[in-house]
């Protein structure tokens, strides 16, 4: 029997909102009291996670007075000693206040556009206090409900220019900080900017300092637009940009789940576990996610620790795709070399075009070789599905 308790080495992280989730939804009220930062930091420490992140307003409600401040983060800070938790993540809601409405850096309101910045240095300069090294965007409401609105490429260069100005502020304090940003392509907007992972990719090139961003791809948010994470995510692994994860589940075309890591696309997840782990990804597996309403703390707990253990046992799952000898010979033989055309490696010469040029080749044999892609697909079924 394999031990599938989670450990620091296993970087399992979630936010304050995640297990912290009353179980609001746009049609119900909260069906669970909401715990203090210090609490959930202790159910946290309970379950066996690594660490906690936090939007701004998580952990210091928008208009505290610094009396209660202080208080919030004296408890939080002892919360954290005593559990030994870490803030690996911090975050900013710019999404929640009526003054977003439209948006925070593409809000066509100058005064808006400030005053996110304003809120996002205040936000940085405290998740920095507690040890965050990532710091995820993710524009909720920058988008529209209608493009009657906004101009698409000035809402693109309000973006850009409020990163530019906030990669400045991190360089010129002289923090170890490096920003993150998350796509998602529509709620709570009609149609939300940069909406997917790739998008977001081609979009860093453009800024100043390219190499101070990467991206926090979420499987929801991919799923929600049908399409497959895995592919963004290893393109995101690719270009060096996979500073931050959010896992949890989500089927195709539907509202924003956030469902328990591994709950709904188990082989998606499978898929994706095993990326990590085969490529060494060594961030923070943060679990975005939060337990169904039906559910009150001991569900909650139940949630957490059931997103980390899907997560281990899927890990466990990847070793034995890797050692297993069948599907290893069958990715062999679809992969099978006769060096034929070892002479490519290595790039473009001319040589090697007239060569290539002269060559002829066999279409027949190619498009009717059987890949037996089949048999290795039913076989990782039963592999996921524990007959093998
Ligand atoms: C919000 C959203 C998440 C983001 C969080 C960070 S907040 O819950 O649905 O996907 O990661 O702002
Ligand atoms: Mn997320
Ligand atoms: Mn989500």
């Amino acid at each position: 029997m394999s031990d599938y308790t989670p450990k620091a080495e296993h970087k399992f992280t979630f936010g304050l909102w995640t297990v912290g989730n009353i179980g609001r939804d746009p049609f119900g009220a909260p069906v669970r009291k909401q715990l203090t930062p210090a609490e959930i930091v202790y159910l946290l420490g309970e379950v066996g996670a690594y660490g906690v992140n936090f939007h701004d307003n998580d952990l210091i409600p928008i208009d505290a007075t610094s009396a209660e401040k202080d208080k919030i983060l004296r408890e939080f800070r002892t919360a954290l000693e005593k559990t030994g938790l870490k803030v690996p993540m911090a975050t900013t809601n710019l999404f929640g206040d009526p003054a977003f409405k439209d948006g925070a850096f593409t809000a066509n309101d100058p005064k808006v556009r400030a005053y996110a910045l304003q809120k996002v240095m205040q936000g940085i300069d405290l998740g920095v206090s507690l040890g965050a090294e990532v710091y995820v965007f993710w524009g909720g409401r920058e988008g529209t409900e209608t493009d009657a609105s906004k101009n698409p490429l000035d809402s693109g260069k309000y973006f850009r220019d409020a990163l530019n100005f906030l990669c400045e502020y991190v360089k010129d304090q002289g923090y170890n900080l490096r920003f993150a940003l998350e796509a998602k392509p529509n709620e709570p907007r009609g149609d939300i900017y940069l909406s997917t992972t790739g998008a977001m990719l081609g979009f860093i090139s453009t800024l100043d300092y390219p190499e101070m961003v990467g991206v926090n791809p979420e499987v929801a948010h991919e799923h929600m637009a049908g399409l497959n994470f895995l592919h963004h995510v290893a393109q995101a692994w690719d270009m060096g940009k996979l500073f931050h994860i959010d896992l949890n589940d989500q089927l195709f075309g539907r509202y924003d789940q956030d469902f328990r890591f591994g709950a709904v696309m188990l082989k998606q997840a499978f898929f994706l576990v095993k990326f990590l782990e085969d490529v060494g990804y060594t961030g923070s597996r943060h679990f975005d996610a939060h337990a169904f309403r039906s559910e009150d703390y001991e569900g909650v707990k139940d949630f957490a620790r059931g997103c980390m253990r899907t997560y281990l046992i899927l890990k466990e799952k990847a070793a034995r795709f890797n050692a297993d000898k069948e599907i290893q010979d069958l990715l062999k033989a679809a992969k099978a070399d006769d060096g034929a055309h070892h002479y490519l490696a290595g790039g473009y010469t001319r040589e090697k075009a007239q060569r290539l040029k002269a060559e002829s080749f066999d279409r027949e044999a190619m498009g009717t070789r059987g890949l037996a892609y089949e048999r290795l697909d039913q076989l990782t079924v039963e592999l996921l599905l524990g007959v093998r």
